[in-house]
């Protein structure tokens, strides 16, 4: 018994010290700060959502999910979509907001 409990406290050690997870759209149509802060708002209201950051310039929104959720790529495209914009690539990146805001700086 005793073993089973270690295995599990390591095992949710494990899923908490993963790699942040995000997914990155490439979006067109985004053209001043209130498209960004309207997307920005609609998306933080999903259950899943942790952070959200839009950069014009690079026509990008990032997403990042809450720890152990999962976010739901065609919710979320969606919602860009009722919007008002145009979604044109999808990906999904093991890198929190943090990191991709310093990855798109780096990159200008
Ligand atoms: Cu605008």
């Amino acid at each position: 018994m005793k073993k089973i409990v270690i295995a599990l406290a390591m095992g949710i050690t494990a899923i908490s010290s993963m790699a942040a997870t995000s997914m990155k759209f490439t979006v067109n149509g985004m053209v001043c700060s209130f498209c960004a802060q309207g997307i920005e708002k609609s998306l933080l209201k999903m259950g899943a959502t942790k952070e959200v950051f839009v950069d014009l310039k690079k026509k990008t929104v990032a997403v990042e999910a809450k720890e152990g959720q999962v976010l739901d790529a065609k919710a979320i495209s969606a919602e860009i979509v009722d919007a008002g914009y145009d979604v044109v690539k999808i990906e999904t990146v093991l890198k929190s907001i943090a990191e991709i805001k310093a990855e798109l700086k780096s990159r200008k």
